[in-house]
């Protein structure tokens, strides 16, 4: 029987058990690396800021573009987290430039200096190159904390000869519907389509989830969510299993259709991250294991095919 993903196995000549996925070596056969694709959830950095500063700062984090999280205010302190569409932690071998230990990436670096200029005058540093191909600028928080603003330096690059969707869904609103049937499977399917959309750039608050029985249902919702005017695009998420029944045929075929039809009556983008898998095994590796995530693959989809249909809407009444 082949292992499982994960699966330790013993190496004879160190008598250690490696990990088969991540490569970490154990004494016993006892500790289980379990590998869960999705363990990881956010990324936070905690800075502690003056009164005055906290307002001041909280103004310019919001000006240049990021979302507001979820804060907090009581007897002992208050907190405002500033959600961004992507973010790392970055872990250095070596020289450690002398960077600070927060930073953020911008779009256009010299409007982001103006702007921090003008709140914080003194406090913020000229633009500066630095060793990696960009440039920075620091806002001195308190005696040992600093902000650094950077942007790498504008590469020259070639118009692209073929109108292409772009994958920034910051200001797109979306509906995902998911079904419950094999929901093993679905609730990957939807985490792996939420992570992308938010690295995208899309809000929360412009994410509906919609869940449905089974994917035969995923047809007539989506069409209603299209129809609503509320969402630009469609997600649809489900999971079939052939196992040993002729009805997997006849509803693969009725939930592709309907999915199809719907995009096309409707004029809203739909993408398509139904699952149709021989075995529960082929399912668990398209929902985050070897064949990456289809929720993911199909979130990804939807943000491109919005910005492509505004795109050629605009080509349209522009004669071009
Ligand atoms: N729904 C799924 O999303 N995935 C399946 O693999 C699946 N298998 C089904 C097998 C049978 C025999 C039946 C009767 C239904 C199945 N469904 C499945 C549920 C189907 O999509 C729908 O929710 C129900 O038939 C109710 O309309």
């Amino acid at each position: 029987m082949e292992s499982p993903p994960g699966a330790a196995q013993l190496n004879s000549s160190t008598e250690l058990y490696s990990c088969a996925s991540c490569a970490i070596r154990f004494r016993s056969f006892d500790v289980v690396c379990v590998r869960l694709e999705l363990m990881i959830r956010s990324l936070t950095f905690v800075r502690q800021t003056s009164p005055e500063k906290f307002e001041q700062l909280s103004a310019l984090l919001r000006s240049l573009g990021f979302e507001d999280g979820p804060g907090w205010n009581d007897e002992h302190s208050k907190g405002a987290p500033f959600l961004a569409p992507m973010g790392s932690l970055e872990l250095v071998n070596g020289r450690v430039p002398n960077e600070p230990d927060v930073l953020i990436e911008v779009r256009d670096l010299d409007t982001a200096h103006q702007l921090a200029r003008r709140q914080f005058r003194d406090d913020v540093g000229e633009i500066e190159d630095t060793a990696w191909k960009s440039r920075i600028f620091n806002l001195q928080l308190g005696a040992n904390s600093r902000i650094g603003f950077w942007a790498f330096n504008n590469p020259e690059k070639s118009a692209p000869n073929a109108v292409e969707g772009e994958l920034n869904a910051g200001g797109m609103r979306f509906g995902v519907v998911v079904s419950r049937w094999n929901s093993f499977i679905t609730e990957r399917l939807l985490q792996g389509a939420l992570d992308c959309l938010r690295r995208s750039g899309a809000k929360s608050s412009d994410i509906q989830i919609v869940r449905v029985p089974g994917s035969f249902e995923i047809p007539s919702a989506a069409r209603l969510l299209a129809q609503s005017g509320t969402v630009d695009a469609v997600i649809a998420l489900g999971c079939l299993i052939r196992g040993e029944t002729t009805h997997y045929e006849h509803i693969a075929t009725e939930v592709t259709r309907g999915i199809g039809q719907s995009s096309q009556e409707t004029g809203i983008p739909h993408s398509y991250g139904v699952l149709t898998c021989e075995n529960l095994e082929q399912a668990i590796d398209r929902a985050g294991l070897k064949s990456g995530n289809k929720g993911w693959e199909a979130a990804i989809t939807a943000v491109e095919m919005v910005s492509l249909k505004g795109k050629l809407k605009r080509g349209a009444s522009d004669g071009r």
